[in-house]
């Protein structure tokens, strides 16, 4: 599944495949997750967008990054089903396309996104410690993650709920869910070692496509 194909789908949403089996990123994150994860909660949200912008059928001509990005033009009794549901569609698509299925071991960063993570972090292990604390630091539901700004340096955001980076113009590269239903099955309360896990089953090639896309 290309990470950034769900961005230009447009009205109605459908909820893409995971694109591998749900076992295939144990034991970072154990089957039964990954199933009620993507079957429940990202079809939620693919199901409530779309009965939001049933009724706004001037929307449907624009692409869910369109929509995203575009969150001021859109009209007040939408805006927020957009910014939280359009937002859990496209996160969500991104972090199963971002998971490393099977026992493949971890890729690292190539081309562009290497040298802008050595000159925006010197290395990739403080870039994920910086991802890490961004994830430990979201006080309730919300992504940790790695973006391209409007001024083309990478940072690292902690941003709350289904809010994506899109929302102010910056490019997802990687994202971490930090909420409690993607790891709480297996860690309970330990999302540190719930995004240690996830840190090391990132696809650093799927990331560094994100920039020549
Ligand atoms: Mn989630």
């Amino acid at each position: 599944m290309s990470v950034f194909s769900v961005l230009a789908q447009r009205y109605p949403f459908v909820l893409p495949a995971l694109g591998y089996d749900a076992r295939a990123i144990a034991p970072a994150i154990d089957a039964l997750t990954m199933t009620i994860h993507h079957d429940r909660h990202h079809a939620a949200y693919v199901t409530s967008l779309n009965t939001a912008l049933d009724e706004f059928p001037e929307l449907h001509q624009y692409a869910l990054g369109e929509l995203l990005m575009g969150t001021r033009r859109w009209p007040a009794a939408v805006r927020t089903a957009i910014r939280n549901n359009g937002g859990g569609h496209a996160n969500h698509a991104m972090y199963w396309g971002l998971l490393a299925p099977g026992s493949a071991t971890s890729s690292t960063p190539s081309g562009t996104l290497s040298d802008m993570i050595a000159r925006d972090f010197t290395t990739v292990e403080a870039c994920k410690a910086a991802l890490k604390a961004a994830g430990l630091a979201q006080f309730g539901s919300g992504w940790a993650w790695l973006v391209k700004t409007a001024t083309s340096r990478l940072a690292v955001r902690g941003l709350a709920n289904q809010d994506s980076p899109l929302l102010e113009g910056e490019l997802p590269i990687v994202g971490l869910d930090v909420w409690e239903h993607a790891y709480y099955l297996k860690y309970q309360n330990r999302r540190a070692d719930y995004l240690d896990a996830v840190l090391a089953r990132i696809n650093w090639d799927v990331a560094s496509a994100q920039l020549t896309r």
